[in-house]
């Protein structure tokens, strides 16, 4: 057991919303009452968590008046500094209240999109005060559930136009902060825009301060949509966006589950922790998930405790799998080490001519067997420790 202990090294963050999520859903009450965020924060640094993420109305009573807030701030500082616990992202609740109905940066009314950007500037100062490197956007209301109630172009005009303005804030007030956008294909909208990794990834590169934005990729969210979450954030790391992660399991096709991290999709989790290990990611392994709704008080923090868990041991698995020299034949067999070899190198008329002048023999060529079975067998092997 010991040796899946958790440390600070490890980067493992939880969102303020999640191990203490009181089971309320769309059919049904709460099933536990809720953690106030400096007791949250005690039970992370018992069980070796490193970080925190917040949304600003997880901390500070919407609404309330600025002296009420600055106490609510004041008693989580007071616990930040009380448990060492980082405060490693921050965001924008832009929709819970009924006014974002519509949306936030892409409502119809304008008023209510001026508030959400005015409500996303304030928590920014507060994401400064908490030295947040990233701040994340996810667009929760932004979409439709009519394709006629809103004109594509004009919303992602809105969108970018929120994103740009907000970019300028940081930079103007020299914070340093990183944007990283959440895409998701649906719910609680009926289309939500920016729904992939990819629609996000194009997005980012028509924004005004496009190498301050990247991603927070989110494994429900991928999955619902049907996409392979290991081959977007890998394109993401590719070209450099993988700014946070959100980790959490979920069933293909069902609703946003936010289940417990490797309690689903473990083929896929060994892949994506391997990758993450491998490319050098240094960024917070955030937790985005809640317990099942039947859990109990105490029954939440086993939840917390498996996210990192089983974390610890795909990591383990993941560094046997690529020192075992049965892999090592394996994936030379596959050809694997043969496609981080350049094709044809840059352009040149001399290495057009002699691509040109090669011959190819397609017969031999289709003959080649690429011994995936072997390959993928080892994986299996090694997930299930045999
Ligand atoms: C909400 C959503 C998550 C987002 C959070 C950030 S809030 O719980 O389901 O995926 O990451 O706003
Ligand atoms: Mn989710
Ligand atoms: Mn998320």
């Amino acid at each position: 057991m010991s040796e899946y202990a958790p440390s600070p090294q490890d980067r493992f963050a939880f969102g303020l919303w999640t191990i203490g999520h009181p089971g309320r859903d769309p059919f049904g009450d709460a099933t536990r009452p809720p953690i106030a965020p400096a007791d949250f924060l005690r039970g992370l640094a018992d069980i070796g968590a490193w970080g925190v993420s917040f949304h600003d109305d997880d901390l500070m009573t919407f609404g309330a008046p600025e002296s009420q807030r600055r106490a609510e701030l004041d008693t989580f500082i007071k616990a930040l500094e009380e448990t060492g616990i980082v405060c490693s992202m921050a965001t924008t609740n832009l929709f819970w209240h009924p006014m974002f109905k519509d949306g936030a940066f892409t409502s119809n009314d304008r008023e209510v999109r001026r508030l959400a950007i005015a409500k996303t500037m304030r928590n920014l100062d507060v994401a400064a005060e908490l030295g947040a490197p990233t701040y994340v956007f996810w667009g929760g209301r932004e979409g439709v559930e009519s394709a006629a109630s809103k004109t594509p172009a004009d919303a992602l005009d809105r969108y970018r136009e929120a994103l740009d303005f907000l970019a300028g804030y940081v930079k103007d007030k020299g914070y340093n902060i990183r944007f990283a956008i959440e895409p998701k294909p649906n719910e609680p909208r009926g289309d939500t825009f920016l729904p992939t990794v990819g629609h996000a990834l194009a997005f980012i590169e028509t924004l005004d301060n496009s190498e301050m934005v990247g991603l927070n990729p989110e494994v429900a969210h991928e999955t619902m949509a049907g996409l392979s979450f290991y081959q977007g954030v890998a394109q993401a790391l590719w070209q450099d966006k993988l700014f946070h992660i959100d980790l959490n399991d979920q069933k293909i096709g069902r609703y946003d589950q936010d289940l417990r991290f490797g309690s689903e999709g473990i083929k896929d989790d060994f892949f994506l922790v391997r990758l993450l290990e491998n490319s050098g990611y240094d960024g917070p392994k955030h937790f985005d998930a809640r317990p099942y709704r039947n859990e109990g008080a105490d029954g939440i923090w086993d939840f917390a405790r498996g996210c990192m868990r089983t974390y610890l041991m795909f990591r383990e698995r993941a560094k046997a799998f690529d020192n075992d020299p049965k892999v090592k034949k394996a994936l030379a067999e596959a050809g694997v080490p043969e496609l981080a070899e350049p094709t044809v190198g840059p352009y040149s008329p001399a290495a057009a001519h002699e691509l040109l002048d090669e011959q190819h023999d397609p017969q031999a060529l289709a003959s080649r067997g690429y011994r995936n079975e072997q390959l993928d067998q080892l994986v299996i092997d090694h997930i299930l420790g045999a």
